[in-house]
């Protein structure tokens, strides 16, 4: 039987204290509430600690502290000058990346290869980017309209209310706060409630960088505090990622405020593998595709839609492949399948497999010891799909793939598209016209060509329909932090 065994040299590397206050104004501070919660290594159900959960008053303090922060340092500081912030903070995630890597993977799950060298080196490289852009905006082709009818450089808009998931705390964060900063706003950002510890510790690197005290702002909690920070009065700027469902009700509550909005929402990506695509690749992709960060990835490739006259050969690899993963401790280097990170995303996770069987799919998974404590679920495979099973339309949001079938490139495209989500998609064969050809006619916001899960700082991000609106990254990520 597998034995769960932490790596105690890795987990001494990280100083987690056994409880945080808020970070607002430069200062950590005692919540006005006494509301508090814990968060827990999802491998071990092992305490990490105890954050509070913000209460109304606290958010309108924070919100109050990035206000004057604006209006009396960032909002007035020359690009160049909060570019050299933002470089410093970059330096030192780079200095701190394996404390930060550990604690990623400790609090959320993820195996400490995908932390280590995925999530901190996007992290470090996104503060990189945007800090090349804050001296630059006048040249972001991001002109302002005036009210003569000329054009005038780009304003920030103010204090921004930034609200994250689960699933890359920290890259979210930076996705969020890098161009914020660069654009010259000030941040009150809310980390999910079962990853707050990244968030915290980026805290203590904006002292280290001696970013100006209200900055950036850091309050704790659940949904009820994402809810009254997104609703204050005073924000100008509104930026969630999560749920479709959670995004439409912030849309609601922002609607008619004059806050700008940006919303990155689920998605249900399909991975297409055509006949004559070099079938060891695809097969890298797929599984990249899905089980990469155990399936808690927006653009997931959850849906693989693969010719009919190559079914039966590509599930055979795939199958063999599958065999080959490893779950177990994050901490260890050899994982490839970390923990769920949480029993309630488990509970969704299973409740959708279940269903899946129900609906009459065809559920595979390879032999695969499943550790007694802490959230886990096997690499699973679906096949026998239909398009109305649940499986093939709601977001897993974990390790399952479920497989249809195509016989003509114009079905995959029709497949691909039956989806409320338009965030991402794959394609996986030789013909570069084909590609071409698919990429203008899928309604998702990325188009993957014989890779998937790639991503760069330069490289805008964000989807069609109800995977959200406005883009993250590159140039087009500046527009969502400027009045232009
Ligand atoms: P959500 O439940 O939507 O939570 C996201 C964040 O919003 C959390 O910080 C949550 O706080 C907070 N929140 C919950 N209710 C709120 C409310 N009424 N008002 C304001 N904030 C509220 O999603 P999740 O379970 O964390 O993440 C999974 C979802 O995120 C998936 O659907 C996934 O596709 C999506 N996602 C999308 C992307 C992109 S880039 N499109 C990236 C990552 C994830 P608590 O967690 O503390 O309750």
């Amino acid at each position: 039987m597998f034995e769960y065994a932490p790596a105690p040299e890795s987990r001494d590397i990280v100083d987690i204290r056994p409880s945080y206050g808020l970070f607002i104004n430069g200062e950590w501070v005692d919540s006005l509430g006494d509301a508090r919660d814990k968060t827990v290594n999802p491998a071990t159900e092992e305490v990490l600690s105890e954050f509070a959960l913000a209460a109304g008053a606290d958010v309108d303090r924070a919100v109050s502290a990035a206000r004057k922060a604006y209006e009396s340092v960032w909002g007035r500081l020359p690009g160049r000058e909060r570019a050299k912030y933002l470089f410093r903070i970059a330096r030192i995630i780079q200095e701190r990346a394996r404390e930060l890597a550990v604690l990623e993977s400790l609090d959320n799950g993820k195996p400490i290869r995908e932390s280590r060298d995925v999530d901190l080196p996007l992290v470090a490289a996104h503060f990189f980017y945007y800090a090349g852009w804050a001296d630059k905006l006048s040249y972001a082709g991001l002109a302002r309209r005036t009210p003569d009818g000329g054009f005038a450089d780009p304003r920030p808009l103010g204090v921004a209310a930034q609200v994250i998931p689960w699933n890359f705390p920290l890259l979210m964060l930076a996705w969020k706060i890098a161009p914020a900063l660069a654009c010259g706003n000030t941040v009150v950002l809310k980390p999910a409630e079962t990853t707050p510890l990244t968030a915290l510790a980026f805290a203590e690197i904006c002292r280290q960088a001696d970013l100006p005290p209200g900055v950036v702002n850091i309050v704790t909690g659940a949904g009820a505090t994402g809810q009254a920070l997104v609703s204050h009065p005073d924000v100008n700027k509104v930026a969630f990622t999560g749920s479709t469902e959670v995004g439409r009700q912030i849309a609601r509550s922002v609607a008619g405020t004059g806050k700008k909005l940006t919303l990155e929402l689920g998605g249900k990506a399909a991975n297409i593998v055509f006949d004559d695509a070099a079938l060891d690749q695809a097969v890298e992709g797929i599984v990249n595709g899905i089980f990469f960060n155990q399936g808690h990835v927006c653009c997931a490739g959850s849906r693989l839609l693969v010719q009919e006259s190559i079914q039966e050969e590509l599930l055979a690899a795939l199958k063999r492949r599958l065999g080959t993963l490893r779950l177990g401790d994050p901490l260890d280097k050899n994982t490839d399948i970390g923990a769920i990170n949480s029993a309630a995303q488990l509970d969704r996770i299973k409740t959708l497999s279940e269903a899946g069987e129900q609906e009459g799919a065809e559920r595979w998974s390879p032999p695969c010891p499943i550790p007694d404590k802490g959230f886990w679920f096997p690499p699973t495979l679906f096949t026998g799909v239909a398009q109305s099973h649940r499986i093939a339309r709601e977001e897993i949001f974990g390790p399952v793939l479920s497989v249809l079938t195509f016989r003509t490139p114009a079905e995959a495209v029709e497949k691909a598209n039956n989806t409320p989500y338009g965030l991402s998609a794959g394609v996986w064969t030789e013909k570069g016209s084909r590609i071409l050809w698919m990429a203008d006619k899928l309604r998702a916001g990325v188009v993957w060509a014989n890779t998937f899960n790639r991503f760069d700082p330069a490289s805008p991000f964000g989807g069609y329909k109800e995977s959200g609106y406005g883009r993250e990254g590159g140039r087009h990520g500046l527009e969502a932090y400027l009045d232009v």
